[in-house]
């Protein structure tokens, strides 16, 4: 038998006692990047662990509502954060029609609603409570809300319903929509200087809970369907009457045949787990640190091996 021969016979005899272990695809797993800094970081320190397994990767920035459609039509893999108040709506429809699978609900609790730094409380001693904020709707006026108060909420695709929660609940305020999330954080910093108040839309975890101390304001409590069925809530004919859930869930989500195309990439993400610190440690690191978000998830990887290596394994 000659070399090549040789050779030959040797690979073909180890393809054929390799382990029956199904290989992932080398299409790319796609990977949605959203405008709030976490998600960012996160779903580049998901990417890089799949790379760091032998996968390839590809991110695609995209709206953070239209994702769910993108991830059960399967041109998107994955979604790293699905926040229960932003996107449990655009989650659930995406489920009712099939192609999206609920991988995991992390250990990180969340929370997204209106909120405002410390110093406005004591322009509005009521406060948390929603009536005490509405009885001092003017102390929140700007040039372009007149007498009502400006209530700045954040980018239009995070679709807060804070409009439908005005109309509601009765608010003597207006909806103002921030361009960016770091528009959000240049409002507190002004407002600071001259310890104006201020209400706008925010989350935990979040950087912000390590910079700024507040508060989110306390509307009615949060009932599964207040966001369908006019019955939920306080208000008898009205939708959007409640607060976001206080306590919501961030969970993993992704493709239903990821699972059959990437088996090895599937299993590490059914592990991968972040917590409410990991979380606003990611976004301090891009909004506070001024790091660039891929770069972030190289050094969080770096700092943490104890934590996801075990994910790999
Ligand atoms: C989805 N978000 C964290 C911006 O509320």
């Amino acid at each position: 038998m000659n070399k090549r021969a040789l050779l030959a016979t040797l690979s073909a005899l180890a393809l054929s006692s390799a382990p029956a272990l199904a290989q992932d695809s080398t299409d790319p797993i796609i990977i949605p990047i959203h405008n709030w800094s976490s998600q960012i970081v996160d779903s580049n320190v998901v990417g890089q662990i799949l790379k760091s397994v032998g996968d390839n990767v590809e991110y695609v920035t995209t709206d953070s509502q239209a994702v769910y459609e993108s991830i059960r039509l399967g041109d998107v893999s994955l979604e790293v954060e699905v926040w229960e108040g932003a996107f449990g709506k655009s989650f659930r429809a995406a489920q009712d029609k099939g192609g999206i699978v609920d991988v995991k609900t992390m250990t990180a609790v969340t929370r997204e609603d209106w909120w405002y730094p410390s110093w406005t409380k004591e322009a509005c001693p009521g406060l948390p409570d929603y009536k005490a904020l509405n009885e001092c709707a003017k102390l929140f006026a700007t040039p372009e809300t007149g007498d009502k108060g400006r209530f700045l909420g954040g980018p239009v695709d995070w679709l807060k319903h804070d409009q439908e929660r005005v109309d509601a609940l009765g608010l003597n305020f207006t909806v103002v929509n921030a361009g960016s999330a770091a528009a959000l954080w240049a409002e507190i910093a002004a407002a600071e200087k001259t310890k104006t108040p201020i209400v706008l839309f925010n989350w935990t975890p979040n950087f912000v809970d390590a910079v700024w101390p507040g508060e989110f304001v306390e509307f009615p409590k949060w009932e599964d369907g207040c966001d369908t069925d006019p019955a939920k809530g306080p208000v008898a004919d009205k939708t959007f009457d409640c607060g976001n859930p206080a306590n919501g869930y961030m969970k993993i989500a992704a493709w239903d045949g990821m699972e059959k195309k990437w088996p090895k990439a599937f299993a590490v993400l059914q592990k991968i787990d972040f917590t409410n610190a990991q979380l606003a440690e990611m976004a301090k690191m891009v909004d506070v640190d001024q790091m660039e978000p891929e770069d972030a998830a190289t050094k969080w990887l770096a700092d943490n091996e104890a934590v996801w290596k075990p994910w790999t394994e």
